[in-house]
């Protein structure tokens, strides 16, 4: 009987040689910035290091910082070079440099499914379900159009939706786009400056939510983003006036810098919560999960260390019954997608998914296999994540500045946006 050992012809450590890592920016309509690492063999791995608003503060770290720590290692180390990027900058943590590790990680796990011939699942423990089930944003100025949007999302198949819409005597509410255009939030050079108003905004939601159900009934789950604008104990009277609209998640209902500020909404209601958008890293939602201050845990791949430092996150979460709710707003490129995805169909702790759709720019200058059916998202078993860049597509387009907006109270002291 003869067996099979013939070793993996891209499996030697000279073939793995990083022998390039390339910066990429390029703006199809909003602005990424994708690493390209390439390793002696001619394989490479795409990683993405989008940080809406910042984001050539995250090329520069990489560019001057990363980059040349990259050139001559092995692209195997994926774990070792994880360490070094996060104990060896000293500088722990952080937006800017927890997207560059994750950059760098997501495009190393690429290119070990590439070397290895697997789809990334694969690689990190197989499949756990068939496809994953997704969110639209459904919004509109005011409720009937809202309603209106989330019913066209329900024909087009979505089995679950986030509804936001206009606040009354509020100019721009968060998540409201502009007529006809899909949502955007970073639409100007230098911040939009917008005002809130905390009392109109408690009034509307629940209104919203009642002729949601009125309008679609039960099936549908319904979801609903704070971005962080409410107080703990106004956060708390919210989740509790919306309890018999039974939504599958209040999205940040509070700042969470503070974790124990979550106990004051948990004492009053069984809303579930999900949080975590803006964190990078398992230390800014270990009390949160712990505690079991949270159903859902929103920190995405891109934002938080990559595959490597998410993977240790979810498994932390699943211990306390805590499930996965990624972020996946335009922002994020289609290489963290892909990636997600991939973590989203292995992950045995998944909740739920975020996708809003990038434009056909963007789709363009990204192939990926990834296809939407009956509410979930499916990956293909494409070698890797599965998203591939167009680099003379990409220089087309040159990067373009925009950051996010600011909210104010009405008497021009600044809130949180
Ligand atoms: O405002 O991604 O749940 N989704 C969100 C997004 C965020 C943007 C910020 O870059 O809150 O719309
Ligand atoms: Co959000």
């Amino acid at each position: 009987m003869s067996v099979h050992t013939e070793p993996n012809r891209h499996s030697s450590r000279h073939d793995r040689e990083i022998v390039e890592a390339r910066v990429i920016v390029t703006c199809p309509g909003r602005n990424f910035v994708t690493l390209k690492i390439v390793t002696r063999s001619g394989i490479y791995g795409l990683g993405d290091a989008t940080l809406n608003g910042r984001e050539l503060a995250v090329a520069a770290y990489l560019q001057d910082h990363v980059v040349p720590n990259l050139i001559g290692r092995d692209a195997g180390r994926i774990e070792d070079l994880w360490q070094f990027l996060y104990r060896g900058a000293y500088w722990r943590r952080g937006p800017v440099t927890m997207t560059a590790i994750a950059a760098v990680d997501v495009a190393l796990w690429d290119i070990l499914g590439k070397m290895a011939g697997m789809p990334l699942y694969q690689l990190l423990g197989g499949r756990s379900r068939e496809g994953a089930l997704v969110y639209a944003h459904a919004n509109g100025r005011d409720i009937a159009e809202a309603s209106d949007e989330v019913g066209m999302y329900l024909e087009r198949g979505f089995l679950a939706v986030r509804a936001q819409c206009g606040v009354p005597g509020v100019k721009k509410a968060y998540g409201i786009s502009t007529p006809g255009k899909p949502y955007e939030p970073a639409e100007s050079e230098l911040p939009a400056e917008t005002v809130w108003n905390t009392p109109r905004y408690l009034e509307t939601a629940p209104r919203l939510f009642e002729q949601l159900r009125a309008d679609h009934g039960n099936a549908v789950e319904l979801l609903h983003d704070v971005h962080h604008r409410l107080t703990p104990i106004e956060a708390a009277r919210l989740a509790r006036d919306l309890e018999p609209y039974r939504l599958f998640w209040l999205e940040d209902a509070t700042p969470a810098e503070h974790q124990a500020a979550f106990e004051l909404i948990r004492q009053h209601s069984v809303t579930p919560l999900a949080v975590g958008e803006v964190f990078n890293s398992i230390w800014d939602c270990k009390h949160l999960i712990e505690r079991q201050l949270i159903d859902y845990i929103r920190t995405t791949i891109v934002h938080g260390g990559g595959i490597t430092h998410i993977r240790r996150l979810a498994d932390f979460a699943g211990l306390h019954q805590v499930r996965t709710g990624f972020h996946g707003a335009t922002d994020l490129s289609p290489v963290t997608m892909g990636a997600a995805l991939h973590f989203d169909t292995w992950v045995p702790n998944f909740g739920i998914q975020e996708y809003m759709f990038h434009g056909e720019e963007i789709l363009a200058v990204f192939p990926h296999d990834y296809a939407f059916r009956a509410g979930r998202l499916h990956v293909g078993d494409t070698p890797g994540h599965g998203v591939d860049i167009d680099e003379a597509l990409a220089a087309k387009y040159p990067y373009t500045p925009k950051q996010l907006p600011v909210a104010r109270l009405e008497d021009g002291g600044m809130w949180d946006w």
